[in-house]
């Protein structure tokens, strides 16, 4: 039996007794509904074919139509899953952070860069995995809706709204299939599915707090998105316009006492304990301040574009942050994180690459130059072997 956390809904399930789901193969026509089940436990309202359980021992047909079906599928959501996630134990990675800490950015410029850049770095094969990505209509819908206007029109995406449950928690999975890694002698699958959700801001208040008691302690490394500009320490040192500024004072810490409560209690530790769950703390827009930093700040230079995650290259990024936050009097971040983290890094990213107009929501003329946005990515995967730790 292997346990893993459905990628859609975020339900541990069996990845070895899945679901099925029609492919209306049959000779009698099956018709796609809404599924009452995805949309309580995702969101996803569009159209999908039966669902269900076939009995012990006997082949998957459809009470609809009654041919074989062929798809797998979540039992809980529903929602059909990438063939490589069955018997298949895939890391899922979670991103969350404040209001306007650039989540909806710098998922997009992911998803952009691990399919482009990555892969071709890696030598392997990363697409996006889902018929309806990000509550997309389809792949093709995700990149004329979402990324068309972003990295081709240059304009910033609105804010992520809390309230509509057509664009909300809806995860963008992507398939990794690359050269099988040996560890100790032993060949371990080469393919991982990552599964990213980009919650709104508030999804940590009050408001959705059973999604985020849901998803959060699945997850087997979290990418924690923290706005400099909502440090003043931070501020003083730059010359923003109102218009960047979107959360409010302190919000970073609050941001990192919920999630730490949160997973406290979710993971029933007791007070002394820490948590296991690596987490990277990762400061965006951080171009804002290059022109204030050394030439030779390794914040400022490209990862080396190796195979593998460089850890000497990650440590010394981390320990410059680390000074950052302190010249940014954020240290009591770094105090929390001592106390309540076992495995924890830092990190500085700029999704954008350079300052957008923030007035008119534009990005640069110069257009999307991506630095660093994949380090708290790779940092992950290695901790969990799927890539080489340099
Ligand atoms: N300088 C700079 N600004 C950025 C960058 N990424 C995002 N921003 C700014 O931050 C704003 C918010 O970015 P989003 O990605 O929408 O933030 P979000 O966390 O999804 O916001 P909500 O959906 O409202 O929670 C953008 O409109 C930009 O003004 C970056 O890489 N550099
Ligand atoms: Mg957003
Ligand atoms: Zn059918
Ligand atoms: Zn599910």
């Amino acid at each position: 039996m292997s346990r893993v956390a459905c990628p859609f809904c975020f339900t541990r399930i069996d990845s070895s007794h899945l679901a099925y789901q029609c492919t209306n193969r049959g000779v009698t026509q099956c018709t796609a509904e809404e599924d009452p089940e995805r949309t309580r436990l995702t969101g996803n309202t569009l159209p999908s074919f039966p669902t269900f359980m076939p009995a012990r021992n006997m082949p998957p047909t459809c009470p609809g139509c009654g041919a074989e079906a062929l798809r797998r599928a979540c039992p809980q959501c529903h929602t059909a899953l990438p063939l490589a996630f069955i018997d298949t134990n895939s890391p899922t990675i979670g991103i969350v952070g404040s209001k306007g800490s650039g989540k909806s950015v710098l998922m997009m410029v992911l998803i952009r860069q691990l399919r482009e850049q990555v892969g071709k770095r890696f030598q392997a094969a990363v697409r996006i995995a889902t018929d309806q990505p990000d509550g997309s209509e389809g792949v093709e819908a995700y990149r004329v809706n979402r990324e068309e206007p972003f990295f081709d029109g240059h304009a910033l995406p609105p804010a992520t709204q809390e309230d509509s449950t057509t664009n909300r928690r809806q995860s963008v999975v992507m398939l990794w299939q690359g050269e099988p890694a040996r560890r100790l002698g032993v060949r371990r699958s080469g393919s991982t599915v990552l599964s990213f959700v980009d919650t709104a801001g508030e999804d940590l208040n009050s408001y959705d707090k059973t999604f985020s008691q849901r998803y959060l302690p699945v997850c087997n490394g979290l990418i924690v998105a923290l706005d400099p500009f909502a440090l003043p320490g931070a501020r003083a040192r730059l010359n923003l316009p109102p218009a960047a500024v979107l959360s409010t004072d302190g919000t970073p810490l609050e941001v990192i006492s919920r999630i730490t409560e949160l997973l406290r209690t979710e993971l029933r530790l007791k007070q002394h304990k820490k948590i296991k769950v690596p987490i990277a703390v990762v400061f965006t827009k951080i171009d804002a301040f290059f022109s204030g930093m050394d030439r030779g700040s390794p914040v400022m230079a490209k990862a080396p574009q190796v195979p593998g995650y460089t850890q000497a290259d990650g440590q010394a990024v981390h320990e410059t942050v680390r000074a950052l936050m302190h010249d940014w009097e954020a240290s009591d971040i770094d105090v929390h994180l001592r106390l309540n983290y076992s495995d924890f890094q830092y990190f500085a990213v700029s999704a954008l690459g350079a300052e957008p107009d923030y007035d008119q929501g534009r990005v640069d003329p110069g257009g999307v130059r991506p630095h660093r946005v994949e380090d708290p990515i790779l940092w992950l995967l290695a901790k969990e072997n799927k890539v080489a730790s340099l």
